[in-house]
């Protein structure tokens, strides 16, 4: 009981603020061994899927991340929110080295901001108040104020401060600010967010975020849709590295009938992509489904026990 409880209460959180957690996937000592295999197997990019510096969908190469993707408290959480049958469909690393500065405010829906075409579309008429995808935080080091935490403003998944069909001038293709460009400046891995600011006079009201401070090993699930930003990184010495993972309820296409793509100053060619079915089934078939990592290993799928409740 006590969990159905809790479960419940995670519900009632996520429907109010946007996000829940943290919550522990790995003790720190864990953490701080899949953070050591993961930074000597980035040196080795035969296996990559995209060979660009973004790093997306590094699950594809990165055996640590094949498993991480289908954490099964991850599953479980997420399975939650959008329902039992669930495909992992990005990976990202977000690390954040001392002396550089925060991440931006910024609210995402479907990704649209990167190429001005939407990444991510419900196939099923009347679920456009609901989430499109949900993203799963997971810090493999401290996350402190000092090294740049995520922080959220509770509730504003509720609005929408930027729209992400608003063209913008920085960042779609030919105008790319490079990352350390970025860095320098604080802007959006290469975007300007401010641009996409529905009313253009808004600003983030930081009195209300709140900061989610994290051990390594933790996770914080949320809608990108709830604005949210991070600190930066005061320290000399202490680089903050998180890893996103982001999912989407089998209904929704990724990547509706793109070939290739370019965003962050990367380009993509969606060739060998495929979502990675981590709970459930896939009834509607819309996505092209990877089973096998590019190791020729089996992801892993979860099992979901109990009564995950569907949206
Ligand atoms: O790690 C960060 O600084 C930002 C992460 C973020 O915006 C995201 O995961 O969507």
């Amino acid at each position: 009981m006590a969990v159905t409880h809790r479960a419940d209460e995670d519900l009632r959180a996520f429907a109010q603020n946007g996000f829940i957690g943290p919550f522990d996937l790995y003790t720190p000592e864990q953490a701080a061994q899949i953070l050591r295999r993961v930074r000597v197997a980035n040196r080795d990019r035969s296996r990559i899927l995209f060979d660009n510096s973004v790093n997306y969908d590094r699950h594809f190469d990165i055996p640590e991340l094949a498993e991480h993707i289908g954490h099964p408290t991850i599953v479980s959480k997420v399975a939650k929110i959008l329902g039992p049958d669930l495909l992992h469909w990005r990976t990202e690393f977000f690390p954040k080295f001392p002396g550089t500065p925060g991440t931006e405010w910024h609210q995402v829906r479907n990704y649209q901001y990167a190429t001005g075409q939407p990444m991510l579309e419900h196939s099923v008429p009347g679920l456009d108040d609901l989430p499109l995808d949900i993203t799963v935080w997971t810090t493999f080091t401290p996350a402190t104020k000092e090294n740049g935490c995520m922080k959220f403003l509770p509730g504003s998944h509720r609005r929408r401060y930027y729209d992400e069909s608003k063209s913008g001038t920085i960042g779609r293709t030919g105008e790319y600010r490079s990352v350390e460009a970025m860095e320098n400046d604080g802007s959006f891995f290469g975007y300007d967010f401010r641009e996409f600011r529905v009313d253009p006079d808004w600003t983030p009201p930081e009195r209300d975020a709140v900061a989610l401070e994290m051990d390594a090993g933790q996770c914080v699930i949320f809608t990108a849709q709830c604005v949210h930003a991070s600190y930066p990184n005061t320290t000399r010495r202490s680089t903050r590295f998180a890893i996103a993972t982001r999912y989407v309820p089998t209904e929704v296409r990724v990547y509706p009938g793109w070939t290739t793509f370019e965003a962050h100053g990367g380009s993509f060619d969606l060739a060998d992509y495929g979502c990675v079915l981590v709970s459930g089934e896939d009834a509607y078939g819309h996505n092209r489904i990877r089973t096998h990592d590019n190791h020729g290993r089996p992801f892993p799928r979860h099992a979901l026990t109990g009564s995950d409740e569907r949206r």
